[in-house]
């Protein structure tokens, strides 16, 4: 094992330190690739004999249809040989292996052991982490069963209604974008709020129609150090103990982090808080104990399927040849657009309500990760890296943007995501919804041609105008259903898209100094729009000075 580990450090050191990735000759052959095949329209490639069964991938309750790509079976074995070129193999099974490849923070990125089994053993500094993971998944269940059961109650002694989850970023958009997914599964007894922003707006609209004896706190935050949301955990602690005394925190906060000190320090007994590790990043959280509140709505045994859903895609990614692999060509489908074509935007077009903030979700979870211009080893990249990430549900995107995706000047692969089976009784609305998914989908792929709007009887002069060019490229993911499971197995896609582009790029997708770097600003401008100090002036360019001067001359 050792030996193996040595071997896959040794080959991705040679990856990183060797020519860039835009330098070999797989890059190259793309690139001449390339030439010979972007004007081939997807008109004709969607008919060629055998590409369903080549670009068509099934994986338990999740049926991908990747033939609406501007690729041929060509342009797939030279994606993949990139992606041998660049490693993904090693560096799939290196993070899956627990070694520490968020190099700038000196981490293991370790989230797949948040699903492993029991009995799986996955190390990091010769710790076995697989059974404190479980450990804290059976607190959380015990947790949950009573607040669900009623037995874990308010001070007053009555049963908690409302749940209120406080964190941002990474220890919000997850439970957030899953509560929403899962509705159907939640108990409906109980209401769920995601509290995240520190405008005040957000917490006061939460707690508005909240009684605070039957309110349950979830503060969760890796750090406990966010400014964000330790303002609003004291606001709400403020709130509590003005209705209900000192004495009721215990009863309707807990905490879920890796900093038991801080936690206790905020005057949360440390007996009520849910732990995680370092070696889980914000956005990669959502199945750690960040998932409380999910866990709070729907129940252990449903987060037990997500579980489940995250841990078949795990396995998939692991096992199947490249040329099979969802996660991975979907990765390298991305490359191929962005850094062939100079696609710049991704978007992300769900057919399920439900969905609504899994665009949100995957916009953090994929520029968040892959927003990088150095390589690992710190040299400035010579291509694009990760697209703007952007969406909205269907059919609502196509009474607004999506007359940029069929006739804008700008390439937007996109994800339609859509299920066969609704979760709720309006069966007709649900077929008239996919079939706008269909619609779509085809429409962009095959557009309309001069000769077809003349048909059709079009004036001359509107002609023009009326032409679909069409060649916009598209994945389908048609999910059974939207069930726990299924929602763990899209994230664990998603995880490993990024973690592919990624290493094709060669940079790390667990650091964020961008959103470091937002945090130590804020705290830099707060004091100084309260005190008046002349000092401002000097310190900041003469834009954000002068919007210092008038935001504090009209406040204070
Ligand atoms: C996620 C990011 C970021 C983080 C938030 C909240 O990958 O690092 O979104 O999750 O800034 O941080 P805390 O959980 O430490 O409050």
């Amino acid at each position: 094992m050792v030996g193996q580990a040595a071997h896959r450090l040794a080959v991705m050191a040679e990856r990183t330190t060797n020519a860039p990735i835009d330098h070999t000759p797989e890059w190259a052959a793309l690139r001449h690739h390339h030439e010979r095949v972007a004007g081939r329209h997807l008109r004709d490639l969607l008919v060629e004999p055998g590409r369903l069964e080549v670009l068509t991938i099934d994986l338990p309750g999740i049926h991908a249809d990747l033939s609406k790509h501007r690729a041929t079976p060509e342009t797939v074995q030279l994606l993949i040989a990139l992606a041998e070129r660049a490693g993904v193999r090693e560096r799939i099974a290196a993070t899956f292996g627990g070694e520490k490849v968020n190099t700038t923070e000196d981490r293991a990125a370790l989230h797949v052991a948040l699903r492993a089994p029991a009995d799986a053993v996955i190390e990091v500094d010769c710790r076995n982490v697989v059974p404190d993971v479980h450990e804290v998944l059976d607190r959380m269940g015990s947790f949950s069963r009573r607040v669900r059961g009623g037995d874990w109650t308010g001070a007053t002694g009555e049963r908690i209604r409302a749940v209120v989850n406080i964190g941002i970023g990474g220890s919000d958009l997850g439970p957030a974008m899953a509560t929403e997914a899962l509705r159907s599964y939640a108990d409906p007894a109980c209401t769920y709020r995601f509290v995240s922003n520190v405008d005040g707006a957000d917490l006061h609209w939460a707690l508005r129609d909240l009684d605070p004896a039957t309110t349950l706190f979830v503060v969760a935050s890796k750090t406990f150090t966010t400014v964000e949301t330790l303002t609003n955990a004291r606001s709400a602690r403020r709130w509590l103990v003005d209705a209900l005394g000192e004495d009721a925190v215990s009863h309707h906060f807990v905490a879920v982090s890796t900093n038991a000190e801080r936690v206790a320090e905020f005057g949360i007994d440390i007996a009520n808080m849910f732990e995680f590790w370092d070696w889980v990043g914000g956005r990669y959280s959502v199945d750690s104990a960040i998932g409380l509140s999910l866990m709070l709505a729907i129940g252990p045994e449903s987060f037990g399927e997500l579980l489940e859903g995250f841990r078949l895609v795990d396995e998939h990614v692991l096992t199947t040849p490249l040329s099979r692999n969802l996660p991975v060509l979907m990765g390298l489908l991305g490359v191929w657009y962005v850094d062939f074509f100079g696609a710049t935007s991704h978007a992300v077009l769900p057919y399920a309500q439900e969905l609504a903030r899994f665009p949100a979700y995957l916009q953090q979870l994929e520029m968040e990760s892959n927003g990088k211009s150095v390589t690992l080893d710190g040299q400035r990249v010579g291509f694009a890296t990760g697209p703007v990430v952007w969406g909205e549900p269907g059919t609502n995107g196509q009474h607004a943007f999506f007359q940029l995706l069929h006739q804008g000047t700008e390439l937007v692969p996109a994800d339609f995501i859509g299920t066969i089976h609704p979760n709720h009784p309006l069966e007709a609305h649900h077929d008239l919804l996919v079939a706008n998914l269909l619609a779509q989908t085809e429409a962009l792929a095959a557009g309309r041609t001069a000769d077809e709007v003349r048909a059709e009887g079009v004036a001359d002069e509107l002609v023009a105008h009326k032409v679909f060019e069409g060649n916009r490229p598209s994945t389908t993911l048609l999910c059974d259903r939207l069930d726990p499971r299924t929602l763990g197995s899209l994230v664990a896609i998603y995880e490993h898209k990024v973690l592919t582009q990624a290493v094709v790029w060669g940079t790390n997708p667990f650091d964020q100094w961008g959103v470091e770097l937002g945090k130590a600003l804020a705290t830099r401008i707060g004091p100084e729009l309260v005190a008046g100090d002349d000092s401002t002036a000097s310190a900041h360019d003469p834009s954000t000075a002068a919007l210092i001067e008038r935001y504090r001359a009209a406040r204070h």
